[in-house]
Formats: C-alpha cells, sequence, structure tokens
C-alpha cells in the first residue's frame, strides 16, 4: 500500500477536484527536475479547468515555479490555454517557449541553486499551492520523495495547501535514495553545510509536510517523461575525446587526482557522449557531484568506474529508467538524490572541486558565453544549474558543435548576443574542432586560441579578419571591439537565414 498514512488516506480525492483548490492568481509550486517527478493528473485536469474558464469568458492564469523542466502534461497542458502567467526557473516545453518567445508568458530564468532561499528570502512573494509527486505515504506521514527532489522541500514548507500526486508508476525501491537536508537557514542564523564528500548524508530520507496543509491526495499511475537517447553522433565523439585526452593530461601534470574530482556534467547529447567515452577512459573509481543523472552514468555505475552519483533528477531515457526501476536494489547505494539548492550550491561545488561541463548556445572570441538567448532575444530553455557550477567549479568547461542550423550559424562569434557566463567563469571551451584551455590566458590571448581551436574553418578566416581589424581600429586594447559590427553577423543571419555573407 503507497498511502499508509490514514488522516492523508482519508484526503484521497479525483484530480478534477483538487485542481478547483488552485483559484485564479494563484502562485503554484511544482515538483519536477528535467522531466522526472513532475505532477502529471492535477496539471492536466488544472489545464482542462482554465479552458473551461476562458471559453465562459472568465480570466484565469496561475503563477509557476517548478524544480527545472517537467514534462508535457504539466508545463505543456499549462501554457496550451494559456494558462501560465508568470514562471520558474528552467523551461525546455517548446509550446511554453513559443508563448515566452511570442511575449505571451513572462519567464523569469534563475540560477537553479538560487530558487529556494530566495523563496525563503521572500523575494518571489507568496506561495498560494503546492503540487508534489511522491512514490508513497509512510505511516507517520512523512513522503517518500519520487525520482526528482528539486524544489519539494522548499514549496512543502512554504505553501498554504498541499496537493500531493501518488505516483505508483514509480518504484517503491527509490525509499532510501534520498537525502533531504533540513539544516538550510536565513542569515545570519546560515552555517556551513557539512557536506565534504559527494556520497555522504547528511540529512533525512523523506521530506516532512504539516498534515493540516494537505487539502488533496491523487493517487496517479503514469510514467516521467523520459526523452528518447539519441547514440552520441560524431561531433559529439569528437568533444568527447578532446575533453578526455584533456583531463588525461591534467591528471599527467598532477592537477587533478586520478580519479579525478567530482563530476558534473549538463544534459543534452552531448553530455551523455562524455560520460559514454569514460568507459574507456583510465579513471577509476570517478565520483559525480552533478544535476542529473543521466544514461551514460548507469553503464559507469554499474562497471564500477564510477562509485556513486549524486545530484537532483533523474533524466532518463524510457529504457534506462525502466532499467534503474528494475535494478534500484543494486544501484541504491551508489546514488543519492538531494534538494536543488543542495546538489548545486556554490558553497559545496567549490569544496568538492567539481569539472563542471556545460553546452552552450555560443561564446565569443574571449570566451563569453551564451546559454540561453538565440540571436540575443529569443530563449531556447533557462541558464539552468549552469552558472551555480561554472562560476564555482574546480575547471568550468563549456561544449558546442562548432556551428549550428547545417552551418548557417557560427557557435563562435565575434560578440555574444546575450552572457550567461562572463569569461572569467569559462576555463575551457571545446568544440569537435578541438579545444581551447584558456586558464590564465588575458582575452586577446583568449581570442587567438578560440579562433584557432574552436571555430569552424568556414568561419574562422572571418573571426581572424574581425581579430586583426579589431586589434586596429579598437577605441581600448584590452578586449578589442569594433561596436557597429559584433553583432553584424546575428544581424546578418535574421536578415538572410544565415551569418555568411
Ligand atoms: O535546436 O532542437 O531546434 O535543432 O539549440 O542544441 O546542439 O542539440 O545541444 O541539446 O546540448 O543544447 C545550450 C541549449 C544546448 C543546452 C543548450 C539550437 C540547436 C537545437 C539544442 P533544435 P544542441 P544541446 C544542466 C546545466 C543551459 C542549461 C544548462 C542548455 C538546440 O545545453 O539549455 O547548461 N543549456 N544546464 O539547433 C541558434 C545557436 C545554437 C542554436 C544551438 N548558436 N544558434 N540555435 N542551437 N546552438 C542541466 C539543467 O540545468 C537542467
Amino acid at each position: 500500500m503507497r498511502i499508509r498514512n490514514n488522516a492523508l488516506r482519508s484526503k484521497i480525492m479525483s484530480a478534477e477536484d483538487a485542481a478547483r483548490l488552485i483559484a485564479n492568481g494563484n502562485t503554484v509550486g511544482m515538483s519536477g527536475f528535467t522531466g522526472s517527478g513532475y505532477p502529471k493528473a492535477v496539471p492536466q485536469a488544472l489545464a482542462s479547468h482554465i479552458e473551461a474558464e476562458h471559453a465562459a469568458g472568465n480570466p484565469f492564469k496561475v503563477r509557476m515555479w517548478t524544480g527545472a523542466s517537467t514534462g508535457p502534461e504539466l508545463d505543456g497542458a499549462l501554457a496550451k490555454v494559456d494558462g501560465i502567467d508568470m514562471r520558474l526557473p528552467y523551461n525546455s516545453d517548446p509550446i511554453a517557449r513559443e508563448k515566452i518567445n511570442s511575449g505571451q508568458m513572462n519567464y523569469f530564468d534563475m540560477h537553479l541553486s538560487q530558487v529556494a532561499p530566495m523563496a525563503w528570502q521572500g523575494f518571489l512573494g507568496p506561495l498560494d499551492a503546492a503540487v508534489i509527486e511522491i512514490v508513497g505515504i509512510r505511516e507517520d506521514g512523512s513522503l517518500i520523495p519520487s525520482s526528482s527532489v528539486g524544489n519539494n522541500k522548499t514549496w512543502l514548507d512554504r505553501a498554504e495547501k498541499v496537493i500531493l500526486e501518488v505516483n505508483s508508476w514509480q518504484s517503491e525501491a527509490l525509499e532510501g535514495v534520498h537525502d533531504i537536508y533540513y539544516g538550510t537557514a536565513l542569515p545570519p542564523a546560515r552555517i556551513p553545510i557539512p557536506l565534504t564528500r559527494p556520497d555522504q548524508r547528511i540529512g533525512e530520507d523523506c521530506l516532512r509536510v504539516d498534515p493540516a496543509k494537505v487539502v488533496a491526495v491523487v493517487e496517479t499511475d503514469s510514467p516521467d517523461r523520459n526523452a528518447p537517447f539519441t547514440p552520441p553522433d560524431e561531433n559529439a565523439k569528437m568533444i568527447a575525446g578532446h575533453i578526455l585526452e584533456f583531463l588525461t593530461h591534467e591528471v599527467k601534470v598532477g592537477r587533478i587526482p586520478k580519479e579525478l574530482l567530482p563530476i558534473q556534467s549538463g544534459v543534452g547529447n552531448i553530455a551523455n557522449a562524455v560520460l559514454s567515452g569514460l568507459m574507456d577512459a583510465p579513471f577509476e573509481g570517478m565520483t559525480a557531484y552533478t544535476e542529473v543523472i543521466q544514461d551514460g552514468m548507469l553503464d559507469l555505475l554499474a562497471e564500477g568506474k564510477l562509485r556513486m552519483a549524486s545530484a537532483t533528477a533523474f533524466s532518463l531515457s524510457p529504457d534506462a529508467a525502466e532499467r534503474v526501476n528494475r535494478e534500484m536494489e543494486f544501484f541504491r547505494d551508489k546514488m543519492i538524490l538531494r534538494p536543488q539548492e543542495i546538489s548545486n550550491h556554490p558553497e559545496l561545488v567549490r569544496r568538492l572541486g567539481c569539472i563542471a561541463m556545460n553546452g552552450l548556445i555560443e561564446a565569443d572570441i574571449y570566451g563569453a558565453v551564451n546559454s540561453t538567448h538565440v540571436m540575443g532575444s529569443r530563449i531556447q530553455n533557462g541558464i539552468g544549474g549552469s552558472g551555480d557550477f561554472a562560476r564555482n567549479a574546480f575547471i568550468s568547461i563549456f561544449v558546442t558543435p562548432s556551428v549550428a542550423k547545417k552551418g548557417a550559424i557560427s557557435a563562435i562569434v565575434p560578440q555574444a548576443s546575450h552572457v550567461d557566463h562572463i569569461n572569467q567563469d569559462v576555463q575551457v571551451i571545446v568544440t569537435e574542432q578541438g579545444l581551447a584551455d584558456l586558464r590564465g590566458l588575458s582575452p586577446k590571448e583568449r581570442a587567438k586560441v578560440i579562433i584557432a581551436n574552436c571555430a569552424h574553418p568556414t568561419y574562422r578566416p572571418m573571426l581572424e579578419d574581425y581579430f586583426a581589424r579589431a586589434q586596429k581600429e579598437s577605441f581600448g586594447q584590452q578586449s578589442p571591439m569594433i561596436p557597429s559590427e559584433a553583432l553584424s553577423w546575428h544581424q546578418r543571419f535574421i536578415d538572410t537565414g544565415s551569418m555568411l555573407p
């Protein structure tokens, strides 16, 4: 039996009835992180209710906070009916993206580690309701967390009322995987977080909730979104190869230990390819201190190459999710899922010395990185945890194919059209062309290495030409720039569909 607490059992109701407890204008905190552990029934029922209200001529929108991206049943369903007034933090849903980019939906893109603290600090306003997916409820009323932890602890603590979705699709063997730290506080009472190793447990294996606040319990049986896994393409394999060569060299010269330092890896195919590449690399007993446990980590864990992985969520393909469910007994002591304010905490990322690897949209010749905006104005996803890790990592690596949209766009540009990571937070840039090690280099030295090692051969001469002229014409010589030309590649793409003249 999944719901073992009698008081909470008495609150079981349909998703439709539960959704009616959310009112127009409410701020709602939902569970969910990278397509796992998000509520599946109540958001869809809420979307239907909103659609009916709109049809009757009544306004109805909610402000929505999550952990990170969720699934089509949540972001997609609510965005489709124009039910979201404002959303934070990370989004990857295509319908929500379209609504944001057409100006119909407000989006507040935040560092993932800062969401819970800012909610506690009162910076985001009050939280009317929380809708949280869990695996089960124990006799004592404590909650067994689901396949993501995200901001659930904070939503449960802060919300006026709580709706629980108990999803029997999620494996009961997840019980015991989580580590929920209840020691955070507001300044001046804040104390150091007592975590010095990725495999350390510092909290409890369950979430607490005040039963008086629980207004509904909804039973579901639905899978997580779990995007299919695309095997690494040639570019991804080449990028992985450059990174492995680089890490091997770093070990050889003694800057990192032979089991490496805790790895953080962003989402996406390149990240998975790097992880796959680690299977054949000479590193044993590695650890991961990261946001998401991905497909590429499972084999590493099974082989023992990766000793353990700490994250806040799973981000798995359907096959891998099934494998985790099936083999949870094996994986349980090799994985820890924590709140995202802990998995991404700057204090811990700095202390542990993570090796951060994140994707980018574009980088400029001085190494400033744009992770979020296409042509400076159109949001792709969001900054996610990349900033939490990049600024505080032991080594901060960014990866990308050197061109996008079949070569019409160069990922290396004279000037980034939007900056998420300033050049001080970017130490290594890798494309399929090669790797630029920027550590200790001045802006002009960085430009030479980035253009030579990372730019696509089609765009390399154009970048060399711009940089040479900038060094002659620029107002200053620290970071030479021709302002009237710096964003001309982007304008050309907007006008003609290509950055090429
Ligand atoms: O668009 O899907 O329409 O073809 O962006 O690009 O090359 O498939 O790469 O999946 O690794 O995503 C930065 C978006 C890269 C991701 C970003 C277009 C490209 C394609 C995806 P299509 P790829 P990836 C941990 C850390 C921020 C959050 C983060 C991201 C789509 O890595 O969201 O790092 N990062 N979190 O065509 C126009 C360019 C482009 C471009 C790529 N220069 N111009 N379009 N694209 N470069 C995870 C979390 O925090 C949860």
